[in-house]
């Protein structure tokens, strides 16, 4: 029997990436009273099979398409659209060193498509999904507050910093309701084997070594996905209009101390660990002050680092299907060429 009671209509963006589909999981599960249309134009990091359980659910509609399509994008938001959530982006920043034309097109031009959409149809929250690289590298004292400047340093943080820019002037201009929200590194299911903790898990369980970029002793503050999803709720329950809102997982690992956990959770030795060449422009350390939307809105992160770490390390050796079906060429083809590493 179909529970369609749902009156509230949510609009998710990058549905079928990493943290959109573990958004829509989670929103699906949870929401009883939204109803969930996914807009993903499927790039190499959407993934139908991320959403494989939900495309018969009576409160989930799937529409392959870009966000930086006019009509497509205004055709959906007049269905009655309540709210936006906009995790749609070029994700990568090593691709984006390699070409960055993309991350404008999606992550730049796709946003400004979406507020006007979410503008002329008067949606009551546009939620941007931004990130902490947007404030730049850190020394070793000190966190990101929403205060901190912007200093992107890629052009994948470039361009995000560019759509967050955007964002608040619609709200500045146009008094439309609109926040961000600024995470940390995420780990979980769902993640395209080309970041860090999915790179190295799938590279071990095949026996391949793992790339370490330059010292290793680069900086990031992780946090499970779904802790990055509740908070996402939570600012859409309960945020401020035209306010940011960082979140992070108060868990800061050298990239080298997240390898020997990895190692240790898979029984092997650091024979498997190989630094290679730094990433250009690396920013050596992130660390999120997630003090606003832990005392303003009473969120916290619950996940415990190693357990959320055991669990994805399982998770990714019960569903080898799903990223063998990933690990094809083409990807790794700039990885090569990049850094010299052979697989
Ligand atoms: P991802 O690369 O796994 O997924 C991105 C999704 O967006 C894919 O499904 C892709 O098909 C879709 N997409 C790309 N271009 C599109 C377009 N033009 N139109 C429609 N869909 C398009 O990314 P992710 O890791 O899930 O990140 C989601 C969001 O969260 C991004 O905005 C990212 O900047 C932000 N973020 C990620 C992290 C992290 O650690 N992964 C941390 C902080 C913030
Ligand atoms: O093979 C690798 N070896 C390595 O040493 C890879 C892929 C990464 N690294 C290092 C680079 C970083 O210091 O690990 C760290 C994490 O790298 P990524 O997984 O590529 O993430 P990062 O560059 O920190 O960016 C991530 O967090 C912020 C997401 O990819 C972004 O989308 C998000 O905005």
């Amino acid at each position: 029997m179909s529970n369609k009671t749902a009156s509230k209509k949510l609009l998710v963006t990058g549905g079928a990436g990493f943290i959109g589909s573990n958004f829509i999981h989670l929103t699906l599960a949870e929401e009883a009273d939204w109803e969930v249309v996914c807009l993903d134009n499927l790039t190499y990091a959407g993934n139908l099979a991320n959403l494989q359980e939900c495309l018969d659910h009576p409160r989930f509609r799937f529409v392959k398409g870009d966000i930086g399509d006019p009509p497509k994008v205004q055709e959906i938001l007049k269905g009655g659209i309540k709210v936006v959530v906009n995790f749609a982006a070029e994700s990568h920043v090593d691709r984006s060193i390699l070409g960055c034309q993309e991350f404008i097109r999606t992550n730049v031009q796709g946003t400004q498509v979406l507020l006007d959409g979410a503008r002329e149809s008067q949606v009551e929250l546009f939620l941007q999904i931004s990130t902490d690289e947007v404030y730049g590298s850190l020394g070793p004292e000190g966190k990101f507050t929403e205060q901190t400047p912007l200093a992107p340093n890629s052009p994948y943080s470039a361009s995000k910093t560019a759509a967050d820019l955007l964002v608040r002037a619609y709200h500045h201009t146009y008094q439309m309701p609109v926040i961000i929200t600024r995470c940390s590194n995420n780990y979980g299911p769902y993640q395209f084997p080309e970041k860090l903790i999915p790179l190295f898990v799938t590279n071990l369980l095949a026996d391949k070594k793992v790339p370490v970029y330059g010292d290793g002793l680069n900086v990031r503050d992780w946090i499970h996905v779904i802790d990055h999803c509740r908070a996402v709720w939570t600012v859409i329950e309960k945020g401020q209009a035209g306010q940011v809102y960082n979140i992070g997982g108060n868990n800061e690992r050298t990239n080298l101390e997240i390898t020997k956990m990895l190692l240790e959770i898979l029984g092997k030795d650091e024979s498997m660990l190989e630094y290679v060449t730094d990433r250009p422009g690396h920013d050596r350390r992130y660390a999120i002050d997630a003090s606003k939307i832990e005392t303003e809105l009473g969120w916290r992160p619950q996940m415990d680092f190693m357990e959320g770490l055991r669990q994805t390390v399982q998770w990714y050796i019960n569903n080898q299907s799903w990223w063998q079906a990933i690990k094809t060429g083409a990807y790794l083809k700039y990885y090569e060429q990049q850094y010299g590493i052979k697989f």
